[in-house]
């Protein structure tokens, strides 16, 4: 990293523990972003990524090594270091790496963002040593804090902050949202390692994705509302989209850059806008680089219909995955009010076949009404389908229906959602009170798309690895869960406060 005259900024992102080893090579988007827009603004943001990777019993640790973060901190002598959180599960290490960086650089202001803090905004801001906390998108907060903050003077007027003054906290409202995407310079990858990104290896057992590639994010938020969702707190309740002509000069713009043809999909309702969706592939077909897409965040049923599903496999789509979430119609369409018709699914699964295009699915376990019929009615929806599944475990965020349902239920604590204790990727879930069921069903679950879409599965790289294979079946015999005591022990030894 270089040390430059123009004011700088560091960001990181929050180290985690999983329970699968799967890691995101690429720094999340939220940063790349932010220091996209800096760079855009006269000033010289740097990103520093995880370095240091470990292996603890069934649990794979991805985090620093403080020696060489402070190093870079030192040389660097950035003016503000941002951190992003950008799921509730890496909140206890989000907020132990602010008060290990506050010990050993109490000067330089230190600014969390991302889903967790944008839900629990003052509980994050005071239970963690962090100066500054942005509530949502965070492009023009952090300009306006950074100015602040070269000006020595309290953000008062900024939207979407919350700080302290004096003994008082300040929390201001999130109210405006970037009107025109196109505005945002693509995402500063060129600011990440090289050898970071080409470290990239997907690790997901179902998707055909080998090798490097690059997440693309064509649109935020998204105007349905499912009761499990609160994605509109980072991004509000209206969907806001780039420009086709913008997305495909992004796309020709890496391709050429890093030889990279392989692109992932990320928003959370890419395909909206049909004119928007076919006017985007239509441009990847006619670009004609043998382009390879996916969609690990999943597309909305109600979008896809045969046109578009062919528009999609001509695109050089390996795959797409759709979320279905429930073979039950009152779980799908009442509980988690996703609005598909039994019959639509089918018609989208029956356009892939049609086009040769491979389906994955996504499903969740553990609604409230849930049973064994129910999930027996999952079971058979799989095996209609056939295709490859993601299995999750139903988890109530706060800012949801379902978290208001849970907590007058007394089914959860505020205080454990707070604390970044959610049932997500299997963290501790013992706080749910019917979780000895969800875990049976989760394995019928688990089972059945084995069973059901075995041929699909073998087609998929990371599926034939022997480590994967043999984790797959452990955790489904043995699932392991991460308690508050693991955490504690990966707290005091890879980012204790002893050694900042
Ligand atoms: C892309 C994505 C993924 C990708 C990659 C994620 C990554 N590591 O980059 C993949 C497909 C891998 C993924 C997987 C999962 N995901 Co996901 N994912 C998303 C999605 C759709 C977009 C995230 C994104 O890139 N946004 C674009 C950037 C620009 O927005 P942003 O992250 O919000 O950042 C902005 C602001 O928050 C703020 N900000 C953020 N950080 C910071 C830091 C500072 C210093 C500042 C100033 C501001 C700031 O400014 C940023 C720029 O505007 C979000 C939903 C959403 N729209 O955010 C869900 C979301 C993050 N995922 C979610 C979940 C639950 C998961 C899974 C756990 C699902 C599962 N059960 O398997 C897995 C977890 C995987 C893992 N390894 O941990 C939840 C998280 C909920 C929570 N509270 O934890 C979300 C919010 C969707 C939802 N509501 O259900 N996901
Ligand atoms: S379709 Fe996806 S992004 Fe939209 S509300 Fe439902 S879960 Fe959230």
């Amino acid at each position: 990293m270089e040390h430059t005259e123009k004011p700088r900024i560091l960001f990181l992102n929050s180290p985690y523990l999983l329970i699968e080893p799967f890691h995101q090579h690429m720094p999340p988007l939220s940063i790349l972003y932010l220091a996209s827009y800096m760079e855009k603004c006269g000033y010289t943001p740097a990103i520093y990524s995880l370095d240091t990777f470990a292996q603890l019993g069934g649990m794979f640790y991805f985090g620093y090594n403080l020696e060489n973060l402070f190093k870079q901190i030192k040389e660097m002598k950035p003016q503000m270091i941002g951190i992003t959180c950008v799921f509730s599960s890496r909140w206890p290490f989000t907020q132990r790496l602010t008060q290990v960086i506050k010990k050993a650089f109490p000067d330089i202001p230190l600014v969390i963002g991302g889903i967790h803090p944008t839900t629990f905004p003052e509980h994050c801001l005071t239970s963690s040593s962090a100066d500054y906390l942005i509530i949502g998108e965070g492009e023009e907060s952090v300009i306006e804090l950074f100015k602040h903050i070269l000006a020595n003077t309290k953000p008062y007027g900024v939207d979407g902050i919350v700080f302290k003054d004096e003994d008082r906290l300040y929390v201001n409202e999130k109210k405006h949202f970037i009107p025109d995407l196109d505005q945002i310079p693509f995402p500063a990858f060129h600011l990440v390692d090289e050898k970071t990104y080409h470290a990239i290896r997907t690790q997901d057992r179902i998707s055909q994705f080998k090798g490097l590639y690059f997440p693309l994010l064509t649109s935020r938020s998204c105007p349905n509302q499912c009761t499990f969702c609160n994605m509109y707190l980072c991004h509000g309740k209206q969907w806001r989209s780039r420009s086709a002509e913008n997305v495909l000069a992004e796309i020709d713009y890496l391709s050429d850059k890093y030889k990279c043809r392989q692109f992932a999909i990320v928003d959370d309702n890419f395909s909206l806008s049909r004119t928007r969706t076919i006017a985007i592939l239509d441009g990847i077909i006619a670009m004609n680089k043998d382009i390879r897409l996916i969609t690990p965040n999943g597309l909305s049923v109600s979008t896809l219909d045969d046109e578009v599903v062919k528009k999609f496999k001509r695109a050089g789509a390996l795959e797409i995955c759709i979320a279905i979430e429930s073979g039950n119609e009152e779980i799908r369409n009442v509980v988690y009010n996703k609005r598909i018709k039994t019959e639509k699914v089918y018609e989208v699964a029956d356009a892939c076949k049609r086009h040769g295009l491979s389906l994955r699915t996504f499903f969740m376990v553990g609604a409230p009404g849930e049973s064994d019929s129910t999930i027996d009615e999952s079971i058979q929806m799989m095996r209609r389908l056939r295709v490859p599944t993601y299995i999750n475990i139903t988890t109530p965020y706060k800012g949801t229906q379902l978290y208001d349902y849970y907590i007058e239920k007394g089914m959860i604590k505020k205080e454990d959602v707070e604390a970044g204790f959610s049932v997500d990727l299997r963290l501790p879930a013992e706080q749910l009170a019917n979780y000895e069921n969800i875990i049976i069903w989760r394995r019928r679950l688990q089972i059945a798309n084995i069973r059901y879409s075995w041929p699909e599965l073998l087609r998929s790289p990371g599926f034939l690895n022997l480590n994967s294979l043999a984790r797959l079946i452990s955790g489904i015999i043995f699932p392991a869960k991460i308690t508050h005591e693991r955490i504690n022990f990966v707290l005091d030894k890879y980012l204790s406060l002893k050694n900042s």
